[in-house]
């Protein structure tokens, strides 16, 4: 069994508790994503409200989308996993389709964490759909999971993040981390913390909105952090075809706007059937 004290969450995670519904700080887990999606989906549901949170910093088998690896070295990073359970204040359930945002706001918030922990002249921006990235090389991967609970649907929202990786210790060359970025606060709490703030903060005003990401203006938020809007990009597709253009904009389902580049047309593509979304340099 975890160890979830009152006196271990409360000794060490002073920043971070007051922003989750119940925090559990597991010392190892496989995937905090997996460890959830089996609490949410037990006969203890009811005991994980809308977030709730299980995170460590060590996660032994980290997932990531399409049944990629997510790995990092002992210690050296975050991985965070925040039960939604999206429902209006009012209690009505969310429309389906608007929980494929839930991945992008949660990069926003993760964006806004990590800025606030670079020098000045540094910022973390969102890669649509799932990552973070600082320059061009990624310091978080989220990855979203529908769960089926008692209680109705919920989503299991993870974020990994690099915080003191050193160089050698990048599991691919795309990678950085915090501390090689500049960032002088390794402290896990207080990365949890910021990350709690933005991401509870900006959930809230989604399900008040009803999901409505351009009314509420959460569109717009995430299209200012894109890394990717303005960048030529190749989109590509799991049967192996792809899509070359320029990313223009997010469309209100979420999907990217791209302008194709070898006609005027312009297409939508859904996170969903992207296998990777690769930003083409100037002059690569
Ligand atoms: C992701 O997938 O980026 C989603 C990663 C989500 C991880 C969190 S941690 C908490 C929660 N629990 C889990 O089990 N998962 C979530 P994807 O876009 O498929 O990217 C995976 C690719 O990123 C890999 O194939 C590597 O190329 C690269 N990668 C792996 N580990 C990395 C790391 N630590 N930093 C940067 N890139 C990494």
């Amino acid at each position: 069994m975890p160890r979830e004290t009152r006196h271990n969450v409360h000794m060490d995670l002073p920043l971070s508790t007051p922003h989750a519904s119940r925090l559990l700080w597991m010392p190892e887990v496989g995937s905090t994503n997996s460890q959830l999606v089996q609490y949410l989906s037990g006969d203890e549901s009811h005991a994980w409200p809308h977030l709730s949170v299980i995170a460590t910093d060590n996660q032994t088998r980290g997932k990531g989308r399409l049944g990629r690896d997510w790995t990092a070295p002992a210690g050296a990073s975050l991985a965070i996993s925040v039960a939604i359970r999206p429902v209006t204040p009012s209690g009505r359930p969310l429309k389906p389709e608007a929980l494929g945002w839930l991945g992008l706001l949660a990069g926003l918030a993760m964006a806004r964490a990590c800025t606030a922990v670079l020098p000045a002249e540094g910022s973390a921006k969102v890669k649509w759909p799932n990552d973070v990235l600082i320059g061009q090389r990624k310091v978080c991967g989220v990855l979203s999971e529908l769960v089926m609970t008692p209680q109705g649907p919920a989503v299991v929202v993870g974020a990994g993040v690099n915080v003191s990786l050193a160089e050698h210790q990048l599991p691919v060359p795309t990678a950085t981390s915090l501390a090689l970025e500049g960032s002088d606060d390794h402290s896990v709490d207080a990365i949890l913390a910021a990350y709690l703030v933005h991401f509870s903060r900006i959930v809230g005003v989604f399900l008040a909105a009803e999901g409505d990401v351009v009314g509420s203006g959460l569109r717009d938020a995430v299209q200012e952090s894109c890394d990717t809007i303005g960048r030529s990009v190749r989109v590509e597709m799991p049967a192996g075809d792809s899509v070359v253009g320029t990313a223009v904009g997010i469309a209100d389902s979420g999907a990217i706007v791209i302008n194709l580049a070898d006609s005027a047309e312009t297409v939508e593509v859904a996170a969903g059937d992207v296998t990777h979304l690769r930003v083409i340099m100037d002059g690569a």
